[in-house]
């Protein structure tokens, strides 16, 4: 027979267990896209205890749409390697462009990073920072359905040595941090400089180049990064992405 009441208790039991081990974490990470879930694997493989909140149901960020809905994505030569390391299967089109299925890319990233041993909470917004003697200690969440009925009930929040924000184009995390440090980040102008009209080729190099900390204990990376730091769009070819992932983990890695 089975009882409705036991399958209740294992979930919230095993959920709730999950979510407390990471109250104080090693890094947390805002956003599901690949950049983020390609940090968090890094992370989590090198026994960071890392926690990722992303605001949607599904995983993946901007991957799984591919191209105009057409789910493919491109990467070339030099992230071919990371398709290797997530076991994503892919096609050379032309000499240093590969293809690959693009729900196949999100499900291998997904997979792995939750395997290496990435907490995940979907469902979640990270709607402020806890920030102390101008550094980010950790990030303040609440359900995305709170947000999204604008409800006013308040958040809790969630400390961690550093934050990553993988937002991708808003990049929301640094957003915040901005309007309430008065434009104190980082970057040349202290403020948010913006993302630029398409360009591949430039966008690429400028994303891994962006990745790094941009507010004490804050970093970006994947889109956010070239949000934040200025630098343009690139279209779905998604190299620069899983790069900029794994070099943000190796930077707090390093830290450590
Ligand atoms: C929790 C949040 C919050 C929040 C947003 O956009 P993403 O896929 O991010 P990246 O940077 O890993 O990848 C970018 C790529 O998908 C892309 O858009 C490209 C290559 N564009 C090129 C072009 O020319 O357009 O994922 C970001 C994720 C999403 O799942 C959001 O739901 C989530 O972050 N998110 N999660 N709290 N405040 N804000």
């Amino acid at each position: 027979m089975i009882e409705e009441t036991t399958i209740t208790k294992a979930i919230i039991d095993t959920y709730i267990k999950d979510l407390l081990a990471c109250v104080e974490s090693d890094v947390i990470i805002g956003g599901a896209g690949p950049s983020g879930l390609c940090a968090g694997y890094y992370l989590a493989k090198n026994g960071l205890n890392t926690v990722l909140f992303e605001r949607g149901l599904k995983l993946g960020g901007g991957m799984p749409g591919g191209g105009i809905m057409f789910n493919r994505i491109v990467v070339q030569e030099e992230g071919r390697a990371l398709l290797d390391e997530f076991d994503i299967r892919y096609q050379q089109y032309e000499p240093g462009y590969y293809v690959a299925n693009s729900l196949e890319a999100t499900a291998c990233l997904t997979s792995k990073a939750i395997k290496a041993g990435l907490r995940i909470f979907n469902l979640i917004t990270i709607e402020d920072v806890m920030v102390r003697e101008n550094r980010v200690e950790g990030v303040v969440i609440n359900w995305s359905s709170v947000e999204m009925a604008k409800m006013h009930i308040d958040p809790v929040s969630f400390k961690s040595r550093s934050v990553i924000d993988a937002t991708g184009h808003p990049c929301e995390i640094v957003r915040i941090v901005e309007r309430k440090s008065g434009g104190t980040l980082l970057t040349s102008s202290g403020r948010v400089e913006g993302e630029k009209s398409m360009w591949a080729d430039v966008a690429e190099r400028m994303t891994v180049e962006n990745t790094k900390e941009v507010y004490p204990n804050l970093y970006v990376c994947g889109m956010a990064a070239n949000a934040a730091f200025g630098g343009p769009r690139m279209g779905p070819i998604f190299g620069g992405m899983l790069i900029s992932g794994k070099k943000v983990a190796e930077s707090i890695i390093k830290k450590k």
